[in-house]
């Protein structure tokens, strides 16, 4: 028996506007579960929830003695990351998607999606999840609700928002909110009433990802993982907030938050965009090796932007908790991320220790003799496979992070001084470049990209463009976001932040890394805000701005003078090469692409030839 719409009235909170009622009605009739929860947020809600995942096992305790408060999720093998391939952009107009998206027509995905979503919640909880993406209240913040039928994306959600009554008595004060429908499509019960038991990680083979911009909704079906099924995050905080931002005028951004304090004490806030695989989480938690520079922790992936009443542009995280990467983060790499995780944190597909901890790829020198991997079964340092999976993960609070800054939940934001574009490149970029202006800048991130692998997908040596990190986050056409970007740059005027390009990733011909990275990423950041203080003069080159030796703090740094040399060089033929790469990339955007980038890259060109 399904629930019926008189019972949906009845066990809605009582703050819960009409309008939303209705609509969680209209989802329990297409999705026909057995029942509808709406989530307050409370602990015991959570405690509720941990302890019937545990008993279905969807979620292993861990050791309290060891790592209170934690619990270890193991998915399905063939449910492991986000699905590019399966995430569209329902735009009315293929042309809004533009070229980089996957586009559906959205009626006709409507279609597909109701026979996908019908009764798929059959014998199932719907659980109704009101949601804040920035503090609650604040004017760059904005609200949502997730409906979906997987108890471990609640308790996922609960960390990653501000979840539960809070929010839903702002929908009810007639706030704006964003709907989102989630199903891991694996109902229990047939259409002939046939039950069949559950799995520990229910989902479905077919898998879809939607977003509908003109009618700013989501609707995402098959996968339980991360981006796939934590909706606020790349679904709301990046694809729909991207069109929300362009409509209103403010900044959707992938990029981390961060707050520097100066020997001085003066302090400045910095945001950065890097592709994935560049270390964001390690520079969002960065411990400076210079002596005097403090880092403190504002967000690791997703930064909203508004122009402020004074001019200048202010972020906020929108998000309440880290969805980081697991391997790879150790003691030496990423101390404070590791011990954010020394309790209440949720972690999805590392490895079980033999006394119920935690182990991942990197974590320790050396690993431990034996292990229960990702998947469940036996492991030890002679299997072939990893014990932990390459793309594991660890939901955690924000303010577990010793890094976290006190004003990282002021809803007014912080007020942004530099932007960074990184890539990683072994050749080309130098560590780093101030661009000669905002639009320069923007340039500069529609052009970010990554060398290829013989690993990745394409030629190697060929660049993959990863545009302001957005390529796949990114909810309309390409190059009207660019145009979006120039625009905000002319409303920003003389407060807009100064944009730099980094690169910690140049080789030497041997093909090892020229710079040290992590820590020492903090000279290079200390460079940028001595520009933005005006206390040292910079070098025109072909690629913007070049730090004078002498202004770069090198000390207590092993690099010869060559090293430095290779780690600035600019080689005008191989810039001529890249060029001629950009404009074909540029190409695919047709007339919507804007006429100041064209511009960028004649500019470009002449430098080069001047440098030549
Ligand atoms: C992420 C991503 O998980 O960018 O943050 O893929
Ligand atoms: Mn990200």
């Amino acid at each position: 028996m399904s629930v019926d719409s008189i019972q949906i009235a009845e066990t809605a909170p009582a703050d819960a506007p009409e309008a939303l009622v209705r609509w969680v009605a209209g989802v329990a009739e297409l999705t026909q579960p057995d029942e509808i929860y709406w989530c307050d947020g409370s602990e015991a809600e959570r405690d509720r929830l941990y302890q019937q995942m545990v008993d279905a096992g969807t979620l292993i305790k861990l050791n309290p003695d060891k790592r209170p408060n934690s619990y270890l999720a193991r998915s399905t093998p063939s449910d492991v990351a986000r699905v590019e391939s399966r995430t569209f952009i329902c735009s009315e107009r293929e042309q809004d998607a533009g070229p980089t998206n996957n586009w559906a027509e959205p009626s006709q995905m409507k279609q597909t999606l109701a026979t996908f979503f019908d009764g798929c919640m059959r014998g199932r909880t719907m659980y109704v999840v009101p949601f804040s993406m920035g503090p609650l209240g604040g004017n760059i913040s904005k609200l949502g609700i997730e409906i979906t039928d997987s108890p471990y994306v609640v308790v996922n959600m609960r960390i990653m928002t501000r979840m539960g009554a809070e929010p839903l008595a702002h929908i009810g004060a007639g706030e704006y909110w964003v709907p989102a429908v989630h199903s891991v499509g694996y109902p229990l019960v047939d259409i002939n009433g046939n039950r069949r038991p559950d799995v520990p990680w229910p989902c479905n083979d077919e898998k879809y990802i939607t977003h509908f911009p003109e009618t700013r909704e989501i609707w995402s079906f098959g996968s339980g993982y991360g981006g796939n099924a934590l909706l606020g995050k790349k679904c709301y905080a990046l694809r729909i907030a991207s069109v929300l931002a362009r409509d209103e005028g403010w900044l959707a951004e992938h990029m981390l938050i961060l707050k520097i304090t100066g020997p001085d004490d003066r302090t400045y806030h910095l945001t950065a965009a890097f592709p994935s695989a560049c270390g964001k989480t390690n520079l969002a938690m960065l411990r400076p090796t210079i002596p005097g520079w403090k880092v403190e922790t504002i967000g690791d992936d997703i930064a909203w932007m508004r122009p402020g009443a004074d001019g200048r542009l202010y972020a906020i995280n929108p998000e309440a908790g880290f969805f980081g990467v697991a391997p790879g983060t150790s003691e030496a790499t990423n101390p404070t991320a590791l011990h954010a995780l020394d309790h209440d944190t949720i972690f999805t597909n590392v490895a079980l220790t033999d006394d119920g901890d935690i182990w991942w790829e990197g974590m320790t020198d050396e690993p431990p003799a034996h292990l229960i991997d990702w998947q469940g079964n036996d492991w030890t340092p002679d299997s072939p496979t990893k014990a932990a999976h390459p793309n594991s993960r660890f939901t955690v609070r924000a303010d577990q992070a010793s890094s976290i800054a006190d004003e990282w939940e002021d809803p007014a934001g912080v007020p942004i001084d530099v932007i960074l574009f990184g890539g990683r490149r072994a050749h080309n970029v130098p560590l780093i470049t101030e661009t000669y202006d905002w639009r320069q800048g923007v340039f500069v991130g529609a052009t970010v990209s990554s060398e290829q692998t013989a690993a990745a997908e394409g030629a190697v040596g060929s660049l993959r463009r990863d545009p302001f990190a957005m390529l796949p986050f990114c909810g309309y056409n390409m190059a009207d976001y660019w145009a979006h970007w120039l625009r905000v740059g002319e409303t920003l005027g003389e407060h807009a932040p100064r944009v730099f390009q980094v690169n910690w990733f140049r080789k030497d011909d041997d093909g090892r890394f020229l710079w040290p990275g992590f820590g020492d990423n903090a000279r290079a950041i200390e460079w940028a805000l001595r520009r933005v203080n005006g206390e040292v003069d910079a070098d025109d080159s072909l690629n913007g701005r070049l730090p004078r030796r002498e202004d770069l703090n090198l000390d207590g740094l092993d690099l010869t003078d060559e090293q430095l040399d290779e780690l600035f060089a600019l080689d005008p033929a191989a810039w001529a090469a890249e060029a001629d790469l950009t404009e074909e990339y540029f190409a695919q955007f047709g007339d919507r692409l804007p006429a100041a980038l064209t511009e960028e890259l004649e500019a470009l060109r002449r430098r080069i030839a001047e440098a030549s």
